[in-house]
This record gives C-alpha cells, sequence and structure tokens, in this order.
C-alpha cells in the first residue's frame, strides 16, 4: 500500500484516466451525469487537491491521513464489492470517490475516534485491472488511498485441497530450518531471538522450509501445515497465535513473496500448503484491543470480558471432576438442551482469558476475516485452512465464511481444531450435514483428537487396544469419515516419544496404525526422528540440522543417529507403502478382530485387500480369525509387506502369529 497524492508535475498523472472518472456522495445515489462529475472531478484533482493534499498533510494536525489500507490490493471476478478498512487518523470522511469508472465508492462509516474508515467499493463486471486511486475528503482536509485490482493468475495447480492420497506434515516454522539469518531478528524487535530460550524466536523461517522441500518429499509427505505465519506483536510469539497483523508475514519469518514462493515451489514438487488460520481471536498487542474500529469490534473490551474457560462442571454430565484440564468442555455446545448463557464464554470469552475475541456476529467483522481468508488464497495459492479453536467461533460464521470462499474456490478444503476425545463431541462441528440447530458449517473434517486420546491411551497407558476399535466404530457420526485426520503428535501436546512409558518400539506402533487406519493422516515435524519433548513448549525443539550451527543434520542419513535413522526409515517406508497400495489410502475399513491386545483390522478398495494387525501385548500372541463373511473370504493367498508377524491361510481361516507390540501388514491374493 501507498498513499499518493498528485503533487509532482507527474501529479498530472491520472488526468486521462479522470476524465472517465465517476464518483458519488456518500449514502447518496449519483444525481449528476457521469460524464459532468468526472471532469468536475478530473479538474478538481489537477488544479486543487494535488499540492495542498501535502500542504495540509504536513501543516494540518486535522486532516485526514491513512497508514493502513486493508486489504491492500484485490483482484478481478472474485467479488462484487470489498469493504476496505482504512486506518489512520481523522478518517470522518463526507465523501469518498475513486479515479476508475469501474470502482463505485457506495458506502463509508467511520470509527468515532476517526482512527478507522470502512469503505464499500463496488466493482463493476466491467473492471479489468488497474489500481483505484480513491480520494477522501473531511471537513477538514484531503487525502487518497491506492486501491490496486489485479486480473487473477493462472489458477491451475493453485487451491487444491485435500485428496485420500495425502499425508500432512505440521511445521512450526520458528523450529525447522533457518534459511535466512539476517531475519532472526528484525529491527522491530530487539530482543526477540535466542535459541537459548524456549520461548523466543529461533531464528527458523519460510525459505528453511522451502530449502528442505526435498527431505519432505523423500521423507513421502504431500502436505504442509505451518502454524500461522501472520505478523505476531509479542517477543514470545514465535508460535505465531498472537496475530497483530492479519495481512501481514511476520518478519522472522521472511515476507510475503518468500511465502508465495514456499507456496509456489510446493507446487512444483506436487505438495501443498495448508495455511493455519485463527478467526477466533488475535493477539493481546493488537492495535485493535486499544482503539478498535468499532466499539463492538470484539466481544467485550480489554477490560471488561468474559472468558473462555466454561463455568460448567464435569459433574454437570456426571463425569468425574479432572485435576488437569485435557480437553475443552464442548458438550455445552453440542448439547442442544444448553441455554445461550451456558455457551456464551465458550463461544464469545476471551481465550484464556486472555485472547481479544472477535465478535463474528458483527457484520463488518465477519466481512472483514472473509475478505482475509480470501485474500491470502488468492495471493499465494494455498490449498486449504487449518482452522484454529473452531468450537470457539459461532457457527453461522463458518458457515457463512466456507460458502464464500468456496464460490471462489470449489475445492478448498479445510480441517478444524476441536480439542476432544468424543467423536460424539468432535463430529458435530463437521461440515457436510446440519446439526440441530440447522447449521452446517461445512467444514471438510476435523483432526480427528478421539482417536489420538486412544492411541495414546492404548500405547502409552495401558488401556485395552478395543479403546481403537469402539473410536472408529463412531465413525458412523461424521459425514465423511475418510477426510478424518489421525495423527499422535502436535505443537500442542508432549512429544509421543519423550511421554511417560514411550520407547522407539512404541512410536513405531504409532506411525504404523496412524498411516494405515482410515482418513488423511498429520505427522508432527521431528517426530519421524523420535524428537522427545514435555509439554509447550519443550514440544516445539529445533529440528536438528536446521540451523548451520548445529551439531548433527538429521535432514540427511549421515546426520542421523542409528535410532533416528531407524525411525525416519519406518516412517519412510509405511509412507512408500501407502503410496504403493491405494487400500491403504482410500480403501474401506472393516474390523476382523479386536480385544485387550489387538487390533485386526482390512483395507478394501477396489483393486486389493491388505491386513493390518496391531499387537500391543507383551508376549507373543496367536490370533484365529475367519474371513467367512467378510470381504475377504475370498482370499487364494497372503503375503506380508511389513513387519514380523506370520499368516497362515487355510481355506477361510486366517492364523496370524504376531511377535509382542508389533504392526504387521499382509496383502490378501
Ligand atoms: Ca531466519
Ligand atoms: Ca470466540
Amino acid at each position: 500500500m501507498k498513499i499518493v497524492s498528485c503533487h509532482n508535475p507527474a501529479g498530472l498523472c491520472q488526468a486521462r484516466q479522470l476524465i472517465a472518472m465517476a464518483s458519488c456522495s456518500l449514502n447518496h445515489k449519483c444525481i449528476l451525469g457521469r460524464s459532468l462529475r468526472a471532469i468536475l472531478f478530473a479538474v478538481s484533482i489537477v488544479f486543487s487537491f494535488g499540492p495542498r493534499i501535502r500542504a495540509q498533510e504536513t501543516t494540518n494536525p486535522n486532516a485526514p491521513v491513512v497508514k493502513k489500507v486493508e486489504p491492500p490490493n484485490w483482484w478481478v471476478g472474485l467479488t462484487q464489492d470489498v469493504v476496505v478498512l482504512l486506518s489512520g487518523r481523522n478518517l470522518q470522511a463526507t465523501h469518498a470517490a475513486c479515479n476508475l469508472p469501474e470502482v463505485l465508492v457506495s458506502r463509508t462509516q467511520s470509527s468515532i475516534s476517526g482512527d478507522y474508515l470502512f469503505v464499500w467499493l463496488k466493482l463493476s463486471p466491467q473492471l479489468k485491472s488497474g489500481t483505484a486511486i480513491c480520494r477522501l475528503t473531511t471537513a477538514k482536509g484531503q487525502t487518497t488511498f491506492e486501491f490496486p485490482i489485479a486480473a487473477r493468475k493462472q489458477i491451475l495447480g493453485r487451491n487444491q485441497g485435500l485428496a485420500p492420497d495425502d499425508v500432512i506434515y505440521l511445521i512450526m516454522p520458528d523450529r525447522f530450518a533457518n534459511g535466512d539469518p539476517t531475519n532472526d531478528e528484525p529491527a522491530e524487535f530487539p530482543g526477540s531471538h535466542d535459541r537459548s530460550k524456549p520461548r523466543a524466536y529461533h531464528g527458523g523461517d519460510l525459505r528453511g522450509i522451502k530449502a528442505h522441500l526435498p527431505y519432505l518429499k523423500d521423507l513421502g509427505v504431500t502436505t504442509l501445515w505451518l502454524t500461522p505465519i501472520v505478523k505476531n506483536g509479542a517477543a514470545a510469539d514465535y508460535h505465531g497465535y498472537g496475530a497483530v497483523d492479519l495481512y501481514a508475514v511476520d518478519p522472522h519469518l521472511g515476507t510475503l513473496r518468500d511465502y508465495q514462493e514456499l507456496v509456489e515451489a510446493a507446487h512444483q514438487q506436487h505438495m501443498k500448503v495448508f495455511f493455519d488460520v485463527v478467526p477466533n481471536h488475535v493477539g493481546p498487542l493488537n492495535p485493535w484491543v486499544k482503539d478498535p474500529p468499532m466499539a463492538d469490534w470484539f466481544h467485550g473490551t480489554a477490560e471488561n470480558h468474559l472468558t473462555s474457560v466454561s463455568p460448567m462442571k464435569a459433574g454437570f454430565y456426571g463425569q468425574a471432576e479432572k485435576s488437569e484440564v485435557t480437553n475443552d468442555p464442548f458438550e455445552a455446545l453440542v448439547d442442544p438442551h444448553i441455554p445461550q448463557q451456558m455457551r456464551k464464554n465458550l463461544t464469545d470469552g476471551w481465550f484464556f482469558g486472555k485472547l481479544p475475541d472477535m465478535n463474528t456476529e458483527n457484520p463488518l467483522v465477519v466481512r472483514y476475516l472473509i475478505q482475509n481468508s480470501i485474500w491470502w488464497a488468492e495471493t499465494s495459492g494455498l490449498d486449504g485452512y487449518r482452522i484454529d479453536t473452531f468450537p470457539y467461533v459461532a457457527r453461522a460464521f463458518w458457515a457463512q465464511w466456507h460458502q464464500e470462499l468456496r464460490r471462489i474456490y470449489p475445492r478448498l478444503s479445510t480441517i478444524g481444531e476441536v480439542f476432544h476425545p468424543e467423536p460424539t463431541v468432535t463430529s458435530f462441528f463437521a461440515g457436510g450435514r446440519k446439526g440441530w440447530d440447522g447449521i452446517d458449517t461445512q467444514l471438510t473434517t476435523v483432526f480427528d483428537y478421539p482417536l489420538y486420546f486412544a492411541l495414546r491411551d492404548v500405547l502409552l497407558n495401558g488401556v485395552p487396544a478395543g479403546r481403537i476399535t469402539n473410536i472408529l466404530r463412531q465413525d458412523s457420526l461424521y459425514p465423511h469419515p475418510e477426510y478424518l485426520v489421525p495423527f499422535f503428535g502436535n505443537h500442542d501436546v508432549s512429544r509421543f516419544a519423550g511421554a511417560t512409558g514411550a520407547a522407539p518400539d512404541k512410536l513405531k506402533l504409532a506411525f504404523g496404525l496412524t498411516l494405515t487406519l482410515r482418513g488423511i493422516p498429520e505427522l508432527y515435524y521431528g517426530d519421524e526422528l523420535g524428537m522427545i519433548g514435555g509439554g509447550d513448549p519443550d514440544n516445539r525443539r529445533d529440528f536438528p540440522g536446521g540451523w548451520l550451527a548445529d551439531e548433527h543434520n538429521a535432514f540427511t542419513q549421515q546426520g542421523r543417529s542409528r535410532e533416528q535413522q531407524e525411525t525416519f526409515q519406518y516412517a519412510q517406508t509405511l509412507l512408500s507403502l501407502r503410496r504403493a497400495h491405494d487400500a491403504l489410502r482410500g480403501g474401506k475399513l472393516w474390523h476382523l478382530a479386536s480385544d485387550e491386545s489387538s487390533y485386526i483390522f482390512l483395507r478394501e478398495s477396489d483393486e486389493e485387500k491388505i491386513v493390518i494387525a496391531f499387537q500391543n501385548g507383551a508376549n507373543p500372541k496367536t490370533v484365529n480369525i475367519s474371513l467367512r463373511d467378510t470381504p475377504a473370504e475370498a482370499a487364494a493367498g497372503i503375503s506380508t509387506l511389513l513387519g514380523d508377524g506370520q499368516a497362515d491361510l487355510a481355506g477361510q481361516q486366517l492364523k496370524l502369529t504376531l511377535p509382542p507390540q508389533s504392526l504387521t501388514i499382509f496383502a490378501l491374493q
């Protein structure tokens, strides 16, 4: 964005364009003829507007000043109108107009402080492309702002969405690889960079990720989910969830160009990129908190707001009170008998009492957030959104957000974070059908938190293997269980390998189950090396080798320890098996056997049938399964694809001999 005024000889600049200019008085129908208005406006610009603006800006403290334009630019053919939010001062406009005849100002609305002005721009279908120069007039002076509107880029290969073939890899950009040491400590954030402090910026960035795409390709993942890349405000906001500017890349991570280049490079390698979007809240240091564009821009104010912590006790549903919070109490949002009073904390409260909660019932907030997501999709070509704190935003917002994005990007996929162990709760937020409230969120899918809790409980806490089966049984609650995202680690939970009860073999089992059960799996960076760490931020250690000074470079085989290589190779082999066998990707899942220590299941596609045998017991185990009346009943033979289990097929009787704590993958012929 650039503020312009025609104060130099070249300022006769747009004179030719201006002859064709249209303008409207605010909140009035245009009365003057178009050409007459255009000529009058052109004359006013050329003869009075230019030189005087500069004088006003420097000598008149009451003159309007525009410091920021959001969105900073737009594209032809995306939407019929754009509501631009200007930030600055003295913006109580009495008139606004742009020089392009295809861009009409239909309305404006300033904040009481005059620090903000909303400008409704109507884009005519005749608009090809160009930069609108829009003039604001107030009682005290004038100024202009630029609004470039470009033709859309080639859209092939952009905004692709998820497919059953995909495997997601979660990266915290600050903690993965440092591709540009010059941005480690941007001038505006002194003291923010210190690798020895777990809550400081460590220097990882977007170029570092781009440089390691070959590693990720070689590992076998297809889709990158990066934690938020927008500009954050605090020295400790390396994680990205404290936005101060929703239209800027955080300078620690690089530039907008770096992000565009990363997405382009990923697309060239047939990989996809997911953007972590947080419409629920912004950071405490966001300038809106002290000076909001509207009185009800947030739910409440810094001084007076609810907190997102629900006052409801677990005993409300007859459950035991937990000493430790392990999930968020979303039951109240799902329960049709709960009055608004008991939901309000969750949807309107400030997250943890700290993060300013966007008022997504305010139509201008909705417009702002939707335009922001369209802008990132169009500006970068990103393939989907991972949506943070999904249940904390009203469902009506999600329906509208999705509808407007899908109108432009029909394949765009979205994955919602619903941190809860019960499918009855998580499934309520998945799109594809209306809930009891009559709303379809249109969310593509959710992370499979219930399966996450079950996997950890089974593998680390010794609960029966059948708990996994018990979660899968409830797939009937989801419109599209095949799009669920199973995982065993992310940036919000302790590292699997560092958890109590973990061992390298258990980690392999976690990979084995996550990559063979139904859905589109997500892996957390570094788990392929068995990285350890407790809760946040210990679970966000630097990827070894991402920094030049690192002793070992685990991006290369030579730099990995024997144990790291073994885990890496196991994950890589599973990913390669997944690529080679469509039954492991999109195949239907059938339970064959399930008990205290084992779960044996079949994945079936048109082409093939694959049996996965998971055995969690401490001793070898033999399992006899009748294949009669299963999709595998016609199998004539069985062979091992991976693992140390033995299989004997005699007629329709399958006998499996399974080593302790093992996962074996068999192909049926
Ligand atoms: Ca850096
Ligand atoms: Ca909220």
